[in-house]
């Protein structure tokens, strides 16, 4: 099976950049060398992962990094994305753990060495649990903890990353983790929630200082979550819910970066629920960005409800991935050219953008037809937003294999290589083929 994108495209150009992404918890196991996270103590909650596992192995990917490399070079790829787990290159006092530091080295020379660029995430979501007992990312002194882990790092890596990102979709650990209640840490207070944010977004600022101090000629930016909100019906009280659902869940982490403020629903939040911000904070969070990672999946649909906020509507009509989220892929037009149309954006990357399938291994083979349509339309997707004007700079698949899918556990398969976790055998799947035909082409075309 092949993608197919227009023999112009823009997608074939050289300085168009392909890759995979993968996380740290999801794929790295080796928990032994690392300090404890968030996530370890979530999995050690019942009921938290739907099939009671943990990151305690994943893919085993510290022990078999360098044939993964093999792997990732063997897809044709321009670049590879992945995240530093902070539990293993800081220790508690705040020293750095060199073996930690010297892993993730080896990574990026191995990386280096075929020619890949390296696209570093320092927050994926696992906070070290020492912090999370000093309050974690409720207080107000991560961002200090951050700013310098975000400094050891830059200094320890050097001129071995192409492009930083400072945190993976704050969405997740501000909204699933406080709000939802459905990721680590597993609280349930709108209050928090809008601090935590709050706080996230402060420590991407000061870690987007250092970045651009130690690391000038790198990429430095943020990777956000977005998903287009639709009403569920063509009535004032629907369109409105999905108007304050953007709001709340897109625009509270764009407009601030890209605007220095917050969207005025902030105003409509009771006191107890707004969070507290201090002179300078917005001025920090705007921190110019060398780029804007966009990780895309789905669009959301909200109704109103009878207090006059709103609620998602599951979708139930096809099709759907395993996650259960619609595939959509003109909503991924249609937020970039409705992000560029509303603000002066930096050059974007679309950091993530994949499906969990019903994927079986059958005599070696993984036959994933409807991944491999799904990654064609969203291709052809940014196509569209880059024929109608925004500037987009690359696009990575999610993801590079099989892992560890957060509340999900194993369940969920998003790989384009499928991962035997008896075994831990990586068998390339028919859309690891089909992106890989897809990325030599480009090479070949540039
Ligand atoms: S869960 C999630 N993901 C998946 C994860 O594997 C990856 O680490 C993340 O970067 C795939 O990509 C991201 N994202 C959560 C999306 C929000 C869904 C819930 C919305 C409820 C309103």
């Amino acid at each position: 099976m092949k993608i197919n994108v227009p023999k112009t495209s823009q997608l074939l150009d050289n300085e168009f950049i392909f890759g995979v992404a993968t996380a740290a918890f999801q794929i790295e196991g080796g928990a032994e060398s690392r300090l404890p996270c968030i996530w370890d103590e979530f999995c050690e909650q019942p009921g938290r992962i739907k099939d009671g596992s943990n990151g305690l192995v994943a893919c085993d990917h510290m022990n078999r990094w360098q044939d993964d490399i093999e792997l990732i070079a063997s897809l044709n790829v321009d670049a590879y994305r992945f995240s530093v787990a902070w539990g293993r290159v800081i220790n508690a006092d705040g020293s750095v753990n060199q073996a930690g530091m010297d892993f993730y080295g080896g990574l990026l020379d191995a990386l280096n060495a075929k020619g890949i660029k390296a696209f570093v995430t320092l927050y994926h979501w696992d906070l070290p649990c020492y912090l999370q007992q000093q309050g974690g990312w409720l207080n107000r002194s991560i961002v200090d903890k951050f700013r310098d882990y975000a400094d050891k790092v830059s200094k320890a890596f050097g001129d071995r990353v192409y492009s930083y990102a400072t945190l993976n979709e704050p969405f997740c650990s501000a909204y699933l983790g406080y709000e939802a209640g459905i990721h680590a840490p597993g609280v349930q207070d709108r209050q928090a929630g809008r601090q935590v944010a709050h706080h996230l977004l402060l420590a991407h600022g000061a870690a987007m200082q250092v970045l651009q101090q130690n690391c000038p000629t790198a990429l430095n930016g943020i990777v956000v979550n977005v998903s287009p909100c639709y009403a569920a019906s063509d009535t004032e009280a629907d369109k409105k819910a999905a108007q304050m659902a953007d709001c709340y869940h897109n625009q509270w982490y764009i407009q601030p970066l890209l605007d220095g403020r917050y969207p005025d629903l902030l105003q409509q939040l009771p006191d107890a629920e707004r969070p507290v911000i201090e002179e300078g904070d917005m001025a920090l969070i705007a921190q110019p960005l060398d780029y804007l990672g966009i990780n895309y999946y789905t669009r959301t649909v909200f109704a109103a409800t009878p207090q006059g906020w709103f609620r998602d509507v599951k979708p139930t009509v096809p099709p759907l991935t395993e996650m259960g989220w619609e595939i959509y892929p003109q909503g991924l037009t249609e937020i970039l050219l409705s992000l560029h149309q509303r603000y002066r954006l930096p050059p974007v990357y679309i950091t993530e953008n994949g499906a969990a399938m019903p994927d079986e291994c059958l005599h070696g083979q993984v036959d994933d037809p409807r991944r491999v349509a799904y990654f064609e339309q969203h291709l052809l997707a940014v196509h569209a937003a880059i024929e109608q004007g925004v500037q987009i700079g690359g696009y990575f698949a999610w993801s590079l294999m099989d892992n560890f899918e957060w509340a999900e556990g194993y369940l969920k398969r998003f790989g384009i290589v499928y991962v035997d976790y008896q075994t831990q055998q990586r068998t390339l799947k028919t859309s690891g083929l089909a992106l890989q035909h897809l990325f030599a082409q480009k090479k070949a075309h540039a």
